[in-house]
């Protein structure tokens, strides 16, 4: 056979081995290995059956998708699943899938070809491509509607979520769960197989015609996933299983796999497949790298951010000092993690115990008792330079040796804080994202002493936290908000020189961001901004614009949903309606600074938002303050609701074209002057015809 696919025997049964790790995807060499070992099977006498099975308890993570990027440059025309597949399903001899781990995309897809599936109680199953923006493209959208149902395959296609053996049974995906020792189940279960007569899923044509609300469906996976071609496609494709012959069905869906692939969407979703594993590597850290073990939590601050990061201690199962400075403020911050707690449980999150159990593991507390006990305290108070620095030489006098000190700044200079102490290289950022027990972001913040241990902890905390940890450098604002800065100052211009409040944010809102600028400003508190914005005036280069439509807002009281005004007026229900005298405030403002008024356009309005954030990240990742472009394309997708059908900041810049966007921000620097200098490394790529995603593979 070969390396990756062994053929043994068991008496009359074959066993056929996936051996491809880690995940034993469908590489180059695995489904001719299993075509190969099929053949074997039909041609020998002595074979009566065949269990197919992965090894070390994997089944097949799906197709090798490295693989993908060779078809779409031409370099290959197809994985060549499909041929094998029918190969498989047309053996004259019961071919069973052994599923341990997982079987997801080809994975399940060649599962279906066998002619019996059985499965461990712990395995999974499922046909997550729309996640990587395509459809399944081994004949997923045909032969899973003949196990599970049309309606039950339009969703988990279109949803792409998971499901476990036992709702696999109860679907008619899989025949058997077997606990226990596998391989001997499945042999047992091919021996009772190779007496019955062989049917095949492709002739299994009995749930086609059960009655499914495609409309309904399509409508559920566009709310879900706005905007996703591959979603609404693998309906279509499922939707045809009902219409057309199997055959017919699979060249059909061939045929909208391709369009998928080919997309823009797809290349970008590959993209954050590998960039939210590639986050995790650092120079410098490996396996030998030590993790302080974290067995206890304290964070100073039990305000919004405070209490946010609490919960996520408590929701891994960490017990949690939560400490303020009054009890009127300790009182309001425990009520409030006691109602998000509730809304859970009254939502069926999870149950009334798990709630008691977690407000067990956090000690409210206006004292620095215990802390000598933690071995990471984060604080999050509100951004002062000054409180900080007293914080953290408090904390020094009393936290043990060996323990983490973090700060849940978002802009204030980490080193800056650490000279506050005499262990700076324990001091490190850990910036949490607003909600912190929702949002998905944390960026560690690496000071300049800050050692490879304690960097390594918290990027393995965030992961126990349920984050998905980023590692930025310590520059202003670090990435997410360094980045955030242009681009809401651009949405603030564009008002500013006529644009309408809602037009800006409908703009972005269909590119696909989550909320537009303004109203993302409205929901953060404007007077964060302006509070940050007073605290670092001295910095500001005298001659360049500054945007004053937000500072003007706050000045009025107007702080956005906190005040119940903003750039918009909210109901009690929050939400949000237009406010015309904001309009006309700002068009006497910027009258009164000589801004002209003028018509814009939605081009304009997206390029300068989007081109803001590339421009700036392209300075950040040049500077070093990112590891590589998909670090800065993750941060945006996880903090700030940039969709993964972009790919992110830097992948969207790539896929536009690199030389297209320094041509657009070389005209908005003629325009608007210096503040859209071209980064000097957006330039240099774009001369040279390169893309982010090339430079960062070129530095390896
Ligand atoms: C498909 O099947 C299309 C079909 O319809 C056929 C069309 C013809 N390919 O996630 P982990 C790598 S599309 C290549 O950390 P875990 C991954 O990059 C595919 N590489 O492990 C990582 O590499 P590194 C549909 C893959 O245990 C390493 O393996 N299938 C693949 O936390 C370990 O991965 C999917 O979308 C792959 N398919 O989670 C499933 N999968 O160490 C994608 C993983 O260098 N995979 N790698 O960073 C997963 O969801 C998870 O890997 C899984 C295991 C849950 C299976």
């Amino acid at each position: 056979m070969s390396e990756l696919v062994q053929l043994t025997r068991d008496g009359e049964i074959a066993i056929i081995t996936i051996q491809n790790p880690p995940v034993n995807a469908l590489s180059p060499g695995v489904p001719e290995g299993i075509l190969a070992s099929i053949e074997t099977v039909a041609s020998d006498d002595a074979i009566q059956a065949a269990v197919l099975i992965g090894a070390n308890r994997r089944f097949i993570a799906g197709a090798d998708i490295k693989e993908f990027a060779k078809i779409t440059s031409g370099g290959k025309r197809s994985i060549g699943l499909n041929e094998v597949l029918d190969k498989v399903e047309n053996c004259s001899k019961p071919v069973v899938a052994a599923i341990e781990g997982h079987a997801f995309g080809g994975g399940l897809e060649t599962a279906m070809a066998c002619h019996y599936r059985v499965a461990a109680p712990s395995a999974q199953v499922g046909q997550p491509e729309c996640k990587l923006g395509i459809i399944p493209g081994a004949g997923g959208t045909q032969r899973l509607p003949r196990l599970c149902g049309v309606a039950k395959a339009a969703e988990l296609c279109a949803f792409g979520d998971p499901v476990k053996a036992s709702e696999a049974l109860t679907l008619g995906i899989v025949d058997q769960v077997i606990a226990g020792d596998m391989l001997a189940g499945a042999v047992a279960f091919a021996r009772e197989a190779a007496a019955k007569p062989l049917i095949r899923t492709r002739d299994r044509n009995g749930k086609l015609s059960e009655a499914a609300d495609f409309d309904a469906i399509r409508k559920a996976a566009a709310k879900r996933s706005r905007n996703l071609m591959a979603a609404q496609k693998a309906i279509d494709s499922v939707e045809a299983s009902t219409k057309m012959s199997f055959d017919e069905g699979l060249a059909n869906e061939q045929k909208l796999f391709m369009e998928c692939l080919y997309s823009d969407q797809s290349k970008a979703m590959i993209h954050v497949f590998f960039g939210e594993r590639e986050v995790a590597k650092i120079p410098g850290i490996t396996k030998e790298t030590p993790v302080i073990p974290i067995a206890a939590a304290a964070v100073i601050g039990a305000g919004t951010m405070g209490g946010g990061i609490a919960m996520c201690f408590a929701n891994a199962g960490i017990p949690v000092i939560v400490k303020e400075t009054t009890q009127e403020a300790l009182d309001r911050g425990l009520a409030t993690i006691r109602k998000n707690y509730s809304n859970s449980v009254k939502k069926g999150r999870f149950s009334q115990e798990v709630m008691d159990a977690r407000m067990a593991l956090m000690t409210p507390q206006l004292t620095y008792d215990g802390f000598e006990k933690a071995d990471i305290v984060i604080e999050a108070v509100f951004e002062g330079m000054a409180l900080k620095k007293q914080i953290f030489g408090e904390l020094d006098g009393i936290v043990k040796q060996g323990a983490i000190l973090a700060s849940n700044t978002s802009t204030l200079n980490i080193d800056e804080i650490a000279s506050a102490t005499k262990r700076p290289e324990f001091v490190v950022g850990t910036h949490f994202f607003s909600p912190a027990n929702v949002m998905k972001l944390l960026e560690v913040v690496r000071g300049k002493e800050t050692s490879l241990p304690v960097i390594n902890t918290c990027m393995q905390l965030g992961k126990k936290l349920a984050k998905v940890s980023v590692l930025v450098g310590n520059c202003f604002g670090f990435v997410g908000n360094r980045m955030f800065g242009p681009y809401r100052r651009e949405a603030q211009f564009l008002v500013e020189e006529g644009a309408s409040v809602p037009a800006v944010d409908q703009v972005l809102y269909n590119f696909g961001m989550a909320m537009g600028p303004l109203a993302t400003g409205d929901l953060a508190g404007l007077d964060v901004g302006w509070r940050i914005r007073k605290e670092i005036a001295h910095l500001q280069k005298p001659g360049i614009r500054q945007p004053v439509a937000e500072d003007q807002l706050c000045e009025k009281g107007r702080y956005g949903q906190k005040t119940g005004v903003g750039w918009y007026k909210y109901d009690e229900n929050r939400n949000a309606v237009v406010d015309p005298d904001v309009a006309a405030w700002v068009k006497q403002w910027a009258t009164e600074k000589g801004i002209e008024q003028r018509e814009i356009g939605a081009d304009e309005i997206l390029d300068r938002c989007i081109y803001a954030l590339v421009n700036e990240g392209a300075r950040i990742l040049e500077e070093g303050f990112a590891l590589r472009s998909v670090d800065i394309d993750i941060v945006y997708l996880y903090g700030y609701g940039f969709p993964a059908y972009r790919g992110g900041p830097m992948k969207y810049a790539d896929l536009v074209g690199l030389d297209k966007v320094y041509a657009r921000i070389c005209e908005f620097e003629k325009q608007h002057g210096e503040l859209w200098r071209p980064a000097p490394l957006l330039e240099k790529l774009a001369k040279e015809g390169s893309t982010f995603s090339a430079w960062d593979k070129s530095r390896g």
